[in-house]
Order: C-alpha cells, then structure tokens, then sequence
C-alpha cells in the first residue's frame, strides 16, 4: 500500500524509517516526493494539498495528524471519502497532564500567587479542599473522559457536558443545550475540551460566562475560534470570571500587544496543550491502517454531519 504524508518533516522520517521496519508492505512517501499519484491511497496531512481529488484520484482515506479535523475544510472534500482524527495515547496522556495541571493551578490559587510573588506580598488564603472545587468538562469524548479520569481521583466535584447522553463512573453528566445552564451553574472551574463546529464556534462567551458561578475560572484546550476574546476580558474585569489558562486562541499566534499576554489573570501557553507523540502515534496510525486493509471501521472516523 503507498501512503503520502504531508506535515512536520522530521516525524515523517521517522515514520517513514518505522514502517520501513513493522510494516515493510507499506510505503510512506514524504511530501513532496509524491511517487506515482496514482498509487496514494491514503493521505495522512495537517493540510491536504488544494488539488486533493485531481492530483490523487485513487485516494480512499484522508487522516489528520492532529486529534482535530477543523482545520480541513471538509465541504470541499468529496462526501464519500472518509477522513480520520488521530487519537493515541500520547496525545491523550499529554492533554489529562495539561488540564490536570491547570485544573490544579486553579484550585490552588496560583494565578494569585504569581501576581502576590511579583508584588513581593507574602499572603496566605485559605485552601479548599478538593472535594468541595466544581470541575466541569465540556466534551465528553477521548480527552474529556481522559481528563475526568484522573481530576475525580483527586477528589474534584465532577461533571460533564456532551452532545448526546453519557455515563461516566463519579461523573455527573449533563447534555445538549437544554442542560447547559444546569451543568454551567456548578461549575467553579469550567475546562473546554470541545471539537471546533458550527454549533461550538463562540460558545465561549458572555452569555456562557453569566451562567457560571461568580468568580469561577476557565480552561481552554478546545479550538481559539470557540472564544470570544472581548468577552473574557470583561468577565474578568467585572470578576465574573476570576482566572483563566488559555492555551488556544484565534489567530495564533495572538499578534503583539494583545491584551491576553500581560493580563494579570491570564495564564496563556501557545497551543501546547498536547500533541501526537511520534512513537505512540505511529504504532496507532500502523494498526489504523491495518483496520482500513481488514475493512474494518477506522478508529476516530470524523462523522460528516456533526462535523466532528
Ligand atoms: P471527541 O470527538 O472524542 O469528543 C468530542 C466531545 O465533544 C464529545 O463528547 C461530543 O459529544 C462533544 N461535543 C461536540 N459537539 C458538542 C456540542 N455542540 N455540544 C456539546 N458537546 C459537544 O474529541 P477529543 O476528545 O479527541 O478532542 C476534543 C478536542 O480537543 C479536539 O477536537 C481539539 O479541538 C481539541 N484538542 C486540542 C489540543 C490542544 O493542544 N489544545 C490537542 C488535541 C485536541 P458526544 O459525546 O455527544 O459526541
Ligand atoms: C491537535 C492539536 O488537534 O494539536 O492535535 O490541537
């Protein structure tokens, strides 16, 4: 089987050098050194070519290297070609350690303390204890479950809030817009962790913001376009909102001078909340390719009409 890759070039060699190893039936070209365009059955792309279809017509499946797929626009993809996310265990370790961290950080009061440290204030407040913090994850699926996971085992008051109905064990889980506002209302520290559609496109906002608890805080790993940037500064600045770690904005990178770099209640890191890992992820993508020769379903299959 002969598959194109195109993205960061140093993974692609290291992919390229993996599979020559575990799975010599497969051929991983690196863009862009295409081979023969008619023999690409498989792309595996941050941002497939424009000329997608033309330039491979025998192409059976389009992957993403990254655990979204919004930054392809699917309505100019043909509908029947499958696209798939990648979910491995790498990404997913690294989005449950920067949420864990953040949650944390939240919860310990760190965004003050760095601002007490800079004004050399030495100044204790009390500490709560776990069990009465209100965590609220917004999107149930790999990472979400996998961040809830292990905040419940500190102890945190958890709950979700997903499109559909799930169960989660120690979770209380909300859905659709109907339990929004219940789901919001208790949640101290609110973490985003939503695929970007057109229903999640500016959830993020003042309206949302009002539904919370006063002087809760948020976390956002989701996708930029999901905030409104305007209406987090005002809720901090009227204390609706107390801090927020943001680790996604749009545009990225924030040009200089916004107001999210030196805000005294912003934690801001440049979309580094996880990323594929190239060991686990190569091993994952082999067995997904293999899925795919079985004529098996694909694992993290994007459904075209939810967008996600
Ligand atoms: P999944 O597709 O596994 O899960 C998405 C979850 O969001 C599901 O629970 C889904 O509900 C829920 N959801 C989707 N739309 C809505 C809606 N309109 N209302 C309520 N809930 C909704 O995605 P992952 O967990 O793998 O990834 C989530 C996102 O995290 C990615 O799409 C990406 O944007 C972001 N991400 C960010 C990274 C970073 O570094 N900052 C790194 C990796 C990912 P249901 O369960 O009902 O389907
Ligand atoms: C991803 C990301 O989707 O890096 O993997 O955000």
């Amino acid at each position: 089987m002969q598959i194109l890759y195109k993205s960061d070039p140093q993974r692609g060699a290291l992919w390229q050098q993996w599979l020559a190893q575990h799975a010599p039936d497969i051929q991983l070209h690196l863009w862009p050194e295409i081979g023969d365009p008619q023999e690409i059955e498989v792309l595996i792309a941050w941002q497939p070519p424009e000329t997608l279809m033309e330039t491979f017509p025998n192409l059976k499946v389009l992957l993403s290297v990254g655990a979204g797929a919004d930054q392809f626009d699917l309505a100019a993809l043909p509908l029947d070609l499958p696209v798939v996310r990648m979910i491995e265990p790498g990404l997913t370790q690294g989005m449950v350690e920067y949420v864990t961290f953040a949650v944390l950080g939240l919860h310990r009061d760190m965004v003050r303390y760095l601002r007490q440290q800079r004004e050399e204030k030495w100044l204790a407040h009390s500490v709560k204890p776990a069990a009465t913090r209100r965590v609220g994850v917004m999107g149930l699926g790999e990472l979400g479950q996998a961040a809830l996971r292990q905040l419940a085992s500190f102890g945190f008051d958890c709950a979700g809030w997903s499109r559909t109905p799930r169960e989660l064990d120690g979770v209380e889980c909300f859905h659709g817009a109907a339990q929004l506002g219940a789901f919001l209302a208790r949640s101290d520290i609110l973490v985003c962790l939503l695929p970007l559609t057109a229903e999640t496109r500016g959830l993020l906002n003042r309206d949302l913001f009002s539904q919370l608890p006063r002087g809760a805080a948020l976390v956002q790993a989701g996708r930029g376009a999901q905030l409104s940037h305007q209406d987090l500064l005002d809720a901090l600045d009227s204390g609706q909102l107390g801090a927020a770690v943001i680790d996604v904005t749009d545009p990225e990178p924030l040009p200089p001078a916004h107001p999210f770099w030196r805000h005294p209640a912003i934690w801001l890191t440049p979309h580094i909340a996880s990323q594929t890992q190239n060991e686990s992820a190569v091993a994952a993508l082999l067995e997904n390719l293999r899925r795919y020769q079985r004529g098996e379903p694909m694992v993290g299959l994007i459904d075209r009409t939810r967008g996600y």
